[in-house]
């Protein structure tokens, strides 16, 4: 049978089944976002752009914003990597293409619908014209490393039209056999170049100067292939050959293969990624998982709908594997999405929550390896970052003089070295937590050795020569800033706390690596040294080493409670004065004021740890809220920001899991509005994976997978159980 018949014939299945269900909802419905209709142009930035309403869909280093329009479909087409800016210049993440697909005769359509189905990252557009029943899909391959788009119908010969690619640089687009292109070179030398080729059965397609149009076809694929001569390599100006040639190849083997195996080579790829967690919270009422997902968002703040809300879990796990994989750029401040040559912060990386944010997740919940372009970037920045230690009036040393010992950033960052605006003092810190939670949670040596320990090491120097001893000896850092807030002063609480947890994972990693014995004691010495965590005169958790917090400041960051999450210095069990303390801090904050989207992430993640499940609870829906979040459920700051989309997957793990102070402690701060539900493979420090269903509110039972372990300590409440459990081992617990 042919691959256009066994399509024909699945299709009539699924076009039954579906209508027996329900007209319009998908078959995957507790995991996809899906409408009614085409994603409109919502008002111009920064009040809302046209990507709010966009169906987004990526392979970590490529993707694509889709319309869903019908007579005209238009594709944002994106590549991390297309920055302008060089190490003098900050520069900004731009925009590459906008893919066309005109389909004339397509107006005035029936049964309209667009989905997003995150378990397999494909989207669809399905809806009736002239008495046909079209269907488009749309997957990013990281396999394959192309966009794939699917035009069908379910009568042959039903496909006339044109494709066309309108570069955001003005190149103008050429053509080859099948093939549109448009290729071009920034003003800092940067090359690109954007490709479409066309494949049709049945009919014809004839290719003209800058547009390719078919007709009468039963089918057209498109493979869609983007890159850029970006490399990690500062000694090239991180620019290497052309990816011309890369191009030709991605496309020729893409072009190779059936859609039927790009398909599935996609599927199992990103699956094997994010099939690893699954999150239950419980059922939604046949009412409200009948209805479209924006219309689902807008009822959230009045309808329970716990299916809505692990789908906002999943989402953030869904952005992350398609905007962070390996062998490309972090996620940035709109993960890869972007629509605009003038994106709000030049779509960049924020280093004083944001990047951070944004890579929250990725440990905890099984998405590790999508840390790795965080970390490359990282390294490949060291040397330019290194000259920010001599900018010695600015960083201010109390030595009087530059030193040259580890690196220093301001606030946001672009790909070429060059970082801009206030220093973020600790911001090196704060980066080295991130490669210390990769060993923490995953337990690799060699990683450890090669990768984090000598960054970690460097910038614990770089504290040592830049930290003020005060008159009775304690340890502060110099004219520091709590993020976007307060005055420039010494032993800002944001930043003591950031450096605690450098030095304190510093002396955890020569422990586990046994090596450097004498200066991690010497560290452990300074870090016992440095300013602490204050109660202040309302007791509050002082922001700064002066009691002037203010109880009515609803500021949106929360930095002088970093040691509570990310950070493990302020702990439940360990500190509970000071956790009381960050709790009166936190509730003063409030929900209201100055709030962004990733504020209320990292508010509920610090409930989570505050083991406060109800405001954890109530912080979690306040994104639900059209100020805080897209119709497509992207974080809307405004404008789109995706920091709070990943922000509050992590904060979910912690409501349910966590690890941080040396033990694995389940079911922390469950809300009541999740009291029955199940989760599988949370990951927890020391090497485990955690498996959990509970009900009316107690677990049920739990499993630890020990994947990369030794022993380890399981906590329900007060019970606390040690756990024997050799590596590769499962073991089911009862309390
Ligand atoms: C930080 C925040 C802002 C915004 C910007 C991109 O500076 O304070 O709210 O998210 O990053």
């Amino acid at each position: 049978m042919s691959l256009t018949k066994k399509f024909l014939k699945s299709f009539l299945i699924i076009s039954i089944t579906s209508i027996a269900a329900h007209a319009q909802m998908p078959a995957n419905n507790n995991l996809a976002l899906w409408y009614e209709h085409p994603a409109k142009l919502v008002g111009k930035p920064p009040g809302g752009t046209a990507m709010n309403e966009t169906l987004a869909i990526g392979n970590g280093r490529i993707g694509s914003l889709i319309f869903g329009e019908t007579a005209r479909e238009r594709l944002v087409l994106n590549d991390i990597s297309l920055w302008t800016g060089d190490e003098g210049t900050e520069g900004s993440y731009q925009t590459l293409a906008n893919a066309y697909i005109n389909l004339p005769g397509h107006d005035s359509v029936t049964n309209y619908q667009r989905d997003l189905d995150i378990s397999k990252a494909i989207a669809h557009v399905s809806y009736n014209a002239n008495g046909v029943k079209y269907l488009r899909e749309y997957f990013a391959s990281n396999p394959a490393q192309v966009i794939v788009v699917y035009l069908t119908a379910n009568k042959p010969g039903s496909y006339t039209g044109s494709i066309e690619l309108n570069d955001m640089h003005d190149a103008i687009t050429g053509s080859k056999t099948n093939q549109l292109m448009a290729a071009g070179t920034l003003n800092n030398g940067l090359k690109y170049e954007s490709r479409i080729m066309v494949i049709n059965d049945g009919g014809s397609i004839k290719t003209e100067d800058s547009k390719i149009s078919f007709n009468g076809c039963n089918s057209v694929m498109l493979i869609i292939a983007a890159g850029t001569n970006y490399i990690f390599d500062y000694s090239k100006k991180f620019m290497g050959e052309s990816p011309h040639g890369r191009i030709d190849q991605q496309v020729a083997k893409a072009a190779a293969k059936t859609y039927a195996a790009l398909k599935d080579e996609h599927i199992k790829n990103f699956q094997s990624l994010f099939n690893r967690v699954s999150l239950n919270l419980g059922k939604s009422s046949a009412t409200q998982i009948a209805k479209p997902t924006d219309m689902r968002k807008v009822d959230a703040a009045v309808i329970a709908d716990p299916e809505l809300e692990a789908l906002m879990f999943q989402y953030g796990r869904y952005l992350l594997i398609s905007c962070s994989r390996p062998g490309s750029l972090p996620a940035n401040l709109q993960g890869l999405w972007n629509d605009t040559n003038k994106a709000a912060w030049g779509s960049d990386y924020h280093d004083n929550i944001n990047i951070e944010m944004n890579y929250w997740p990725a440990e905890a919940t099984n998405m590790a390896e999508c840390t790795q372009p965080f970390f490359d970037l990282i390294q490949s920045q060291l040397i330019p970052w290194r000259k920010g230690t001599t900018a010695a009036k600015e960083i201010n040393t109390p030595l009087g003089e530059a030193t040259k010992r580890g690196f220093a950033l301001r606030t946001s960052h672009n790909i070429y070295g060059h970082s801009d605006w206030h220093w973020d003092k600790t911001a090196n810190a704060w980066y080295c937590q991130h490669l210390w939670e990769h060993y923490a949670f995953g337990m690799d040596k060699q990683y450890l050795k090669t990768i984090a320990y000598p960054i970690m090491k460097e910038t614990c120097q770089f504290w040592e020569d830049h930290l003020k001893t005060l008159p009775d000896g304690r340890l502060v850092v110099p004219e520091g800033w709590s993020p976007e807030h307060g005055p420039v002063e010494d032993g800002v609480s944001y930043n003591q706390q950031i450096v605690w947890d450098l030095f304190n994972n510093y002396v955890e990693a020569t422990n586990a690596l046994e090596i450097d014995k004498a200066y991690g004691t010497k560290v452990a010495a300074m870090r016992d040294k440095l300013v602490g965590p204050v109660i202040g005169h309302w007791g509050q958790l002082q922001e700064w080493m002066t009691d002037k917090d203010d109880q009515n400041d609803h500021h949106r960051h929360t930095s002088n409670l970093f040691a509570v999450y990310p950070g493990r210095q302020v702990s439940v069990a360990k500190t509970p004065e000071l956790a009381a303390a960050a709790k009166v801090s936190l509730d003063a904050r409030g929900p209201t004021g100055d709030v962004r989207e990733w504020s209320f992430a990292w508010r509920t993640a610090l409930y989570a740890r505050l083991h406060d499940a109800k405001d954890a609870h109530a912080m979690f829906m306040q994104l639900f809220s059209n100020r805080n979040s897209c119709l497509n459920l992207f974080g809307l700051h405004p404008p789109m920001q995706m920091d709070g989309n990943f922000g509050i997957t992590a904060a979910i793990a912690e409501i349910l899991v966590q690890s941080h102070e040396g033990e694995i402690n389940l079911l922390p701060a469950l809300p009541t509005e999740w009291s029955t539900g199940s989760v599988t493979g949370l990951r927890a420090r020391g090497g485990f994976e955690v498996d959990m269903n509970w009900k009316n509110n107690q677990l049920v039972s739990a499993t630890v997978h020990n994947v990369n372990g030794t022993a380890c300590k399981v906590r329900y409440g007060s019970q606390v159980v040690n756990v024997a459990v050799k590596k590769g081992e499962i073991k089911t617990l009862t309390f």
